[in-house]
């Protein structure tokens, strides 16, 4: 039944699977237990034990299906010219539509669909079948390497008994690799353990709306929305990153706009097209000024 409704959202940049409410217990479980086996920080106690919290009683239905989709990112270059200096970064560009399609697909068959963020979505992805883990803490499909967003569904339609349910894993190459750990520039992916010190990750310290701390070395930021060193050398991932075929171009009007801070409505009509086409229009553009400031910085 849900495979039949999954069909009519078929798509090659999308793959999903689904698991009867009832395994939701199970991966809680073990995910709780990691209060007991490891030394978390607060960020992660936090997100495990109040952000991973799941009300079945908060829907005004019965849930009785969680539906974890990946959807493939566009992989976007930008360059952006000022001063002379040109950078080039890249956004992994999101499949917006996914969303509204299985909300459609759904109540047209007479379901009830919510999205929920707040599950562990990665977690969900490798036992439900979908996708393994890599040693850098992202999940993994084969042929896209990590460069997908995970979205997550409860619905009231049966799951049937034709899904997937396994233990966590990691990738096997990742047991002999260990590139990741080496590359990891503020060395947040630890040697001895698996899960890595998100407060350090230099993706944390991008998307913070704070300066960067005096730590840093300012000459590790290499990107405007994130960081992607671990991904960048995964051998996993060379054909995901050989796809970059778009790019979009910042002038050195754009770029200043960026730079001053700029919001969707002071924009003019050709940048707000460049935006909408990446999806950045919204808080993204707040990271801006600090982030990119940053990488022109660093070209010299
Ligand atoms: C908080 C958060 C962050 C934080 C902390 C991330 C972290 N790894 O600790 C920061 C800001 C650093 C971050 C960065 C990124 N994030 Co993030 N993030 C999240 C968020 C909101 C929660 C994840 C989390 O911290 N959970 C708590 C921790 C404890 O759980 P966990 O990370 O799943 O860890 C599990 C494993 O470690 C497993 N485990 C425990 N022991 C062991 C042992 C072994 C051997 C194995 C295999 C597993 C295992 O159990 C843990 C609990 O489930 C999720 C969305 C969501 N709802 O889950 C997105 C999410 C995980 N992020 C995502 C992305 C894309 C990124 C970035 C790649 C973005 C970027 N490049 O800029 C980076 C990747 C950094 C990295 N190396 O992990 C995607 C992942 C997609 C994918 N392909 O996996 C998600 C799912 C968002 C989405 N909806 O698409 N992120």
């Amino acid at each position: 039944m849900l495979k039949n409704l999954l069909a009519q959202i078929a798509d090659d940049r999308i793959k999903a699977a689904y698991l009867p409410i009832e395994r939701f217990a199970d991966v809680k479980a073990d995910i709780l237990r990691l209060n007991e086996t490891e030394s978390l920080n607060g960020m992660q106690k936090t997100i495990i034990n109040q952000r991973y919290v799941f009300d079945l009683t908060q829907f005004n239905f019965v849930p009785k299906t969680i539906i974890i989709v990946a959807a493939k990112f566009e992989l976007v270059g930008m360059t952006f010219n000022y001063q002379g200096k040109s950078v080039t970064d890249f956004y992994c560009v999101d499949q917006s539509w996914v969303n509204d399609k299985m909300k459609q697909v759904f109540t047209e068959n007479g379901y009830n669909l919510e999205s929920i963020y707040w599950l562990p979505q990665k977690r969900l992805a490798v036992c439900s079948g979908l996708a393994e883990y890599g040693r850098n803490n992202i999940a993994y499909i084969d042929e896209w390497g990590s460069f997908f967003g995970l979205q997550t569904y409860v619905t009231d339609a049966p799951c049937g008994e034709d899904y997937n349910f396994r233990d966590v894993r990691m990738m096997e190459i990742c047991e002999t690799c260990g590139v990741c750990i080496k590359s990891c520039p503020t060395k947040a992916i630890k040697d001895d353990k698996y899960l890595i010190d998100c407060r350090i990750c230099l993706c944390y310290l991008v998307e913070l709306e704070k300066p960067f701390p005096d730590w840093l070395p300012k000459s590790v930021i290499h990107s405007v929305y994130g960081c992607y060193k671990c991904q960048d050398v995964c051998p996993r991932n060379k054909q995901a990153l050989s796809n970059i075929t778009e790019r979009i171009e910042f002038s050195e009007e754009e770029t200043a706009m960026f730079l001053a801070g700029a919001r969707r409505e002071d924009m003019p009509a050709t940048l707000v097209e460049k935006i909408e086409r990446l999806g950045i229009q919204d808080w993204r553009l707040e990271l801006m000024p600090k982030n990119l400031g940053a990488l022109l910085e660093n070209a010299g």
